[in-house]
């Protein structure tokens, strides 16, 4: 049986670390509304619809904080999952204010709760710059456990930049499915390219919303989620997404590495007005783990 529905909203839940914690051990995810501040939001959707801008992907004639495409431009063909070629990543990954957004205290705050210590925001951060018609396919069904690898008790921030209402592909989350283990993966189209198997026997009730700036769902390493289908004509959808986890647990590598290595932090970091943020996970004292290929590896069959 396949549902879907609104997902709940837990603002109520933010000063109750042990009623959040009981709710995300019963669900697998939690939802806050309006939880970081939308001008920040705003300011960076800015500066990345301006990147999107300066490789001729506007369409003429919009207003540029509309986000909408120009199907017939040249260049945009996607890498990595995140909807744009290398060059333009990188022009989006040096933002300053993209990795600080993954830094804002309200955030490490709700993650503090519920790992009740301190908090390590990954320095592997994404964005996504979805843009319909050109490959990017829906995001399939999948857990993040199997690409961030490491603890398992690391969690997914999936934060729109800007609204996101359901006809744009936002992220959906089935309820539950935190607790069905690793699941066995086909390979398919989209970000990842990895979809999960489930046995028929399994309920797949989703969770999905109309997200509006400032939104910020939260969910554990084995929940499964996905992206709605953009339905829109050529609207791109911008997203983020960061991971957290105690510092105390094992992470992989990869975790403090630039987002499939689209620049070394140095040039990541070159024109940056602080140097608060930069390699600041060196701090602490990480217990790292290899890569194990075998969790991305197709079933066969
Ligand atoms: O935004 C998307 O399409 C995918 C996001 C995702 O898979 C994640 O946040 O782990």
């Amino acid at each position: 049986m396949t549902t879907s529905a609104e997902i709940q909203v837990h603002n109520a839940l933010l000063d109750d670390p042990q009623a959040m914690r009981r709710q995300m051990a019963t669900d697998g995810f939690l939802f806050f509304r309006g939880l970081l501040p939308a001008d920040e939001i705003v300011a960076l959707r800015r500066k990345i619809l301006e990147v999107c801008d300066s490789y001729g992907w506007i369409a003429p004639g919009t207003e540029l904080m509309a986000g909408i495409a120009d199907p017939s431009a040249d260049g945009m063909e996607p890498f990595c999952g995140v909807g744009v070629p290398p060059e333009a990543y990188g022009d989006v990954q040096r933002l300053e204010s993209f990795h600080r957004l993954a830094h804002n205290p309200a955030v490490v705050d709700m993650l503090g709760q519920l790992f009740d210590e301190s908090v390590l925001v990954h320095a592997l951060k994404i964005a996504r710059l979805m843009i319909p018609a050109k490959g990017n396919a829906p995001t399939p069904a999948h857990q993040d456990h199997i690409f961030i690898q490491g603890s398992k008790t690391v969690y997914t921030c999936w934060i729109p930049l800007g609204d996101c209402p359901r006809e744009l592909g936002g992220l959906s989350v089935l309820r539950g499915s935190h607790r069905l283990g690793v699941l066995p993966v086909r390979a398919a189209e989209g970000a990842g390219g990895r979809h999960v198997i489930f046995s028929d026997d399994v309920p797949q009730e989703w969770f999905e919303t109309d997200f509006q700036v400032g939104d910020v769902l939260v969910f554990h390493s084995l929940t499964v989620h996905k992206s709605i289908p953009n339905r829109t004509e050529n609207q791109i959808r911008l997203s983020a997404d960061f991971r957290y986890q105690p510092p105390s647990l094992p992470i992989e590598t990869k975790s403090i590495t630039p987002h499939c290595n689209v620049l070394p932090w140095e040039e990541i970091y070159a024109g940056w007005e602080s140097k608060d943020l930069q390699y600041y996970w060196e701090q602490y004292d990480l217990d790292f783990q290899e890569h194990d290929d075998s969790l991305v590896a197709v079933q066969e069959g």
